[in-house]
């Protein structure tokens, strides 16, 4: 048979399929609708393992695994099916819908020390506002959490070092709502009272430590951790001991005092952060480009398989996944960022019908990110 020959048979062969398929979708949409009258959850892992234990003995040794590969979508999309018709959450949709536009603060609060990486993303996203500094990324949401008319700054995940686990925990533990998102470019630099070559000792913010281990490396210097860079530049300003430096921005060493020493020592010349605004209130401005969720899944497999594929089918880009850990045996929390506004109807019914079908679902923002 030729290529055309099979393809033609295949064409066939789907034509049969469809009106079957479209039968056992109008079964699952009664089922459906048993269930709400019931109040039965939509998923029934026990009754999906029998399909795929039986589908993929039916098809017996050559196939059955892929046979039940095609019945495991084939739920996963029956559950969509019936949620999307069925479950829609009215409730959570008008919710979203009805967040103001826009809210004005009349504090920002960033974590460190002026100077700080966070500073600058603080001026970016709010320059009408002086921050006010905390002495721990906590302190920043429980002031958050005290404080309607004040909003948060935090970095989420650098370029160089990768996720900044902490904040991502408590982003999950204050579900505060995320307002804005901007990436700060940041350089690196030596700062202390002395020259470079006297340099002994560093001291920083893990995550700037690990930005400039070559540079580190390369000079034999010992590194030393700091809750941030620029309590850094302030403690190493403090010592005035040439041998000691700090790795910072240069606004921080303006602000303490030090010199430049050796500028823009960090491994990626490219080395990006990226900040939040976090909110106790939530607002959604019309522009916004970011939708931020975090959910459980059943510990099934396939299960994360068949949710991101649902993100897929409505042509939605993942920006972002992240798991944490939910502290007992191995089982996560899901963080999950994708470009899109929740003014767009298939969004909102995506996550509508996400919110109704998994125990675990908390929207975390839509908002600005440039
Ligand atoms: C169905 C869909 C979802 C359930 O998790 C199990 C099976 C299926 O498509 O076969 C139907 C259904 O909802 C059910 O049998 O309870």
């Amino acid at each position: 048979m030729s290529l055309d020959e099979i393809r033609l048979k295949i064409d066939e062969i789907d034509r049969e399929l469809i009106p079957l398929i479209k039968k056992r979708m109008e079964c699952s949409l009664e089922v459906a609708r048993i269930k709400q009258a019931e109040n039965l959850p939509i998923y029934h892992p026990g009754r999906e393992q029998q399909i795929l234990d039986r589908v993929a003995t039916a098809a017996g040794e050559d196939y059955g695994v892929y046979v039940s590969s095609v019945y495991r979508n084939m739920m996963a999309v029956s559950r969509a099916l019936q949620s999307d018709t069925l479950f829609k959450n009215a409730e959570f949709g008008e919710k979203i819908l009805s967040y103001p536009e826009d809210m004005t603060f009349k504090r920002v609060i960033c974590q460190g020390a002026e100077g700080a990486f966070s500073h600058a993303a603080a001026n970016k996203m709010f320059p009408e506002l002086t921050p006010e500094f905390m002495h721990n990324f906590e302190d920043v949401f429980k002031a958050v959490e005290a404080d309607e008319s004040a909003v948060g700054i935090l970095p989420v995940e650098n370029s160089t070092a990768g996720s900044v686990n902490p904040v991502y925990d408590l982003i999950l533990k204050y579900k505060h709502c995320i307002v804005k998102a901007t990436p700060v470019d940041v350089s690196q630099n030596l700062l202390s009272i002395g020259l470079a070559e006297e340099v002994r000792t560093v001291y920083s913010h893990p995550h700037a430590l690990k930005q400039c281990e070559n540079y580190i490396k390369q000079h034999g210097l010992k590194a030393v951790e700091f809750e941030n860079t620029a309590l850094a530049a302030k403690y190493v300003a403090e010592l005035n001991d040439p041998t000691v430096a700090a790795i910072g921005s240069i606004t921080a060493a303006e602000i303490y005092g030090l010199a430049v020493t050796a500028e823009k020592i960090q491994n990626n010349q490219e080395n990006i952060t990226r900040f939040i605004a976090v909110s106790k209130k939530p607002f959604i401005a019309p522009d916004s480009n970011t939708v931020s969720l975090a959910f459980t899944i059943p510990h099934e497999k396939g299960s994360l398989y068949s949710i991101l594929g649902r993100f897929a089918d409505c042509g939605l880009n993942l920006t972002k996944i992240e798991s944490r850990p939910l502290g007992h045996g191995f089982e996560y929390k899901f963080y999950i960022d994708f470009s899109g506004n929740i003014k767009d109807e298939r969004t909102l019914s995506l996550l509508s019908s996400l919110e109704s079908e998994l125990s675990y679902f908390v929207f975390l923002g839509n908002y600005v990110e440039r």
